[in-house]
């Protein structure tokens, strides 16, 4: 099966590029230019009119986008995801769904035009407005049941939690209150896999493009 991941640098496709990396899988990295929705092969808004990142492309099925939805299809290409439907599906489902739409998306700063990360002091304190009571859930339940976010063993979901404590870190949120999180930031860093994904992404698409 052949795999291509559309992808800019430092951004939510470092959840399923980390995955991939994690489960060894074969895949093709396209760079996707942000700023002017860009690819090698052109307008990026004709590989999907929904213009962002995340997407795969899989062999002839359709264009697979949504982060989780990606991570949850690459998965299944693994013995890491919970048979369907199991409660273990479900725990995942529940989580890849609440970081899709209470966190990613809650970081996305209405402000911000060009890399969709907060870079003012106000458009950074809207966003933590949203963000931190939702990281405090966050925290509580790697307490109860880390050090994953399914409990003892790294999952699908995770990568894509690390999306969002690598933003904090690169947008300098304090990790005060967030022992838990700093602690899972910490080990997702010294996986190979997540190190080979920092080598091969390189600077955050948000530092370089459109410069
Ligand atoms: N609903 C999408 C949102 C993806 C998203 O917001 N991607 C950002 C990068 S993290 C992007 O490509 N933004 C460019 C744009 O929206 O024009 C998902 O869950 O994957």
């Amino acid at each position: 099966m052949k795999l291509t991941l559309f992808y800019a640098a430092g951004a939510s496709p470092m959840a399923p590029h980390i995955l991939l990396e994690e489960l060894g899988l074969p895949y093709h990295l396209e760079k996707v230019n942000l700023d002017d929705k860009t690819w090698t092969q052109g307008d990026y808004n004709q590989v999907t009119p929904k213009s962002y990142v995340p997407a795969l492309k899989v062999d002839d099925h359709p264009l697979l986008t949504e982060c989780a939805v990606i991570l949850e299809f690459i998965g299944t290409q693994s013995p890491l995801m919970p048979a369907y439907a199991t409660p273990a599906y479900w725990e995942q489902r529940v989580w890849l769904n609440y970081i899709a739409t209470e966190l990613h998306k809650n970081f996305i700063s209405p402000f911000r035009q060009g890399n969709w990360l907060p870079n003012t002091a106000e458009s950074k304190q809207l966003v933590w407005t949203r963000v931190q009571p939702r990281l405090v859930f966050v925290e509580h339940q790697l307490a109860a049941n880390g050090p994953y976010l399914l409990g003892d063993n790294f999952s699908v979901a995770d990568p894509y939690l690390f999306v969002i404590t690598n933003w904090m870190q690169r947008l300098d949120y304090s990790f005060a209150d967030f022992p838990q999180l700093k602690a899972f930031d910490t080990r997702m860093r010294q996986r190979p896999a997540v190190q080979r994904v920092f080598r091969q992404e390189g600077q955050p698409h948000s530092l370089v493009d459109g410069k």
